[in-house]
């Protein structure tokens, strides 16, 4: 695991931040597992808890069914610079992008960074579709059964409206 000091120490800023993974070409799941070990990896960036993985119905895509899991990570990294290292370890496992929503060896998406909301070019935080996917969803409240989303409220409060979408845990 790469620390750079350790989270928490004085004058040493983090933020924590949760991560979706997603992929469904190829060893789906061995590629989400690999995600973790490099977001475990990642300089300036501490692994702080992973969900279970969940095998999950393409929601607005095709193909095969997605592995998908969520990670809580502290990071001194900013949003941005966190967004270029997750497409870094996307680019890892040869992501292409032929076309939107085209099934993906591997996808990241930063879902919540801190309490900030950010709305930029390149990177819109929490990220706009996470409140109307299971797939994300379900392994978020997994880890942080409370956890609000900035702007939208409990997340809670949205899981009845994706109960609906196929998921189910990997033993
Ligand atoms: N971008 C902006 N904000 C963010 C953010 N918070 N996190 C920009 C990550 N990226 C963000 O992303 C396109 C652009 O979004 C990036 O260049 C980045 O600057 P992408 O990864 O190239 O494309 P994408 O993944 O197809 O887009 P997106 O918006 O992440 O797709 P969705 O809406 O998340 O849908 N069904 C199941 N069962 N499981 C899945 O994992 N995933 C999708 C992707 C669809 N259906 C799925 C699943
Ligand atoms: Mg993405």
């Amino acid at each position: 695991m790469s620390i750079i000091g350790t989270p928490g120490e004085d004058g040493f800023a983090f933020t924590i931040a949760y991560i979706g993974i997603g992929a469904n070409l190829g060893d789906a799941r061995g590629n989400v597992a690999d995600a973790l070990e490099r977001l475990q990896r990642l300089p300036g960036c501490t692994l702080m808890a992973a969900s279970g993985l969940y095998r999950t119905a393409p929601i607005d895509s095709s193909g095969d069914d997605y592995i998908n899991a969520v990670a809580r990570i502290a990071t001194t990294l900013d949003a941005e610079a966190l967004l270029q290292a997750l497409h870094g370890i996307e680019q890892a496992h040869g992501r292409e992008r032929p076309y939107r929503n085209a099934p993906r060896t591997l996808d990241l998406d930063l879902l919540l960074y801190g309490d900030r909301q950010i709305a930029s070019a390149t990177l819109t935080v929490p990220h706009p579709r996470m409140t109307e996917r299971a797939f994300v969803l379900v392994p978020l409240l997994e880890l942080a059964p409370a956890i609000h989303i900035p702007g939208r409220g409990a997340a809670q409060d949205y899981a009845a409206s994706v109960a609906d979408q196929g998921i189910s845990p990997i033993i």
